[in-house]
């Protein structure tokens, strides 16, 4: 396909200083073969991610935010800008995760202004999409997911600035996946509505599988057919489990 997969972990609102030697260990662990195959990233709370660039410098392990403000500074009490985040050392940034949607109440949007303020401060988007359980069984998991995309997904966007994910909201650390053909027919949606966003372009942007990937599915998982990486929840806080993902390539 051209594609280089990424393996991106996320390690949600998990992790003290004491996790730098996680990271330590998926570095130590990575080798150079594997990081030809697969490009890696870690995404962990804003805190350590000074600490884990540090702990990455020199190897090919990339580090990202969890989130975003779309504005570049201001009077936001709380919140971290693109900008800020790529003075870290941040290469990417996971953007409308189903977390945030739910929780902190993200809409299609705000999901298109964070893109756009990933963009504008150089970082890569991890754009995030998923149906719930309710919207698969009425038949309405295409719709949702190519919604989501064409909202959030910002003009011109390239496979430079953005990756998609697709995470089923009912996957997400519940220990259910979908059925790798599920997973073939929203993927083939998903490309097929980033062609019609961005053309050629469509065919160079990653999009990843979200939900409950571990090492004992991985490989299954990652053959489906325009599905080019993983964001990984649980297993990216083991360093085996995430490498032995990594190594499904
Ligand atoms: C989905 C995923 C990572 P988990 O949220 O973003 O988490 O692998 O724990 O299901």
């Amino acid at each position: 396909t051209g594609r280089k997969p990424l393996v991106a972990g996320n390690w949600k609102m998990n992790g003290t200083r004491a996790s730098i030697k996680v990271v330590e260990a998926i570095r130590d662990g990575l080798t150079p073969e594997l990081a030809a195959r697969v490009d890696v990233l870690i995404c962990p709370p804003a805190t350590l991610i000074g600490s884990c660039v540090a702990a990455t410098a020199g190897s090919p392990i990339a580090i990202g935010g969890q989130n975003l403000h779309a504005r570049p500074n201001g009077a936001f009490t709380g919140s971290i800008s693109a900008e800020m985040l790529a003075d870290l050392g941040a290469q990417y940034v996971i953007v409308g995760h189903s977390e945030r949607r739910a929780y902190h109440h993200e809409t299609d949007d705000g999901v298109h202004a964070k893109a756009l303020g990933a963009r504008r401060a150089g970082l890569c988007g991890i754009i995030c999409v998923g149906e719930t359980i309710e919207e698969r069984e009425q038949g309405r998991a295409l719709d949702i997911v190519r919604a989501q995309l064409a909202i959030g997904l910002p003009k011109g966007a390239t496979a430079a600035d953005t990756v998609i994910a697709y995470e089923p909201v009912w996957a997400i650390g519940s220990g259910r996946t979908p059925t790798p053909r599920d997973i073939a027919e929203v993927h083939a949606s998903l490309r097929e509505m980033l062609d019609k966003l961005v053309g050629d372009e469509a065919h160079r942007i990653r999009i990843l599988y979200g939900g409950s990937v571990k090492p004992s599915n991985a490989r299954e998982l990652m053959a489906v057919e325009n599905v080019d990486g993983a964001l990984v929840g649980g297993a990216s806080l083991v360093a085996e489990d995430f490498l032995g993902i990594c190594a499904a390539y």
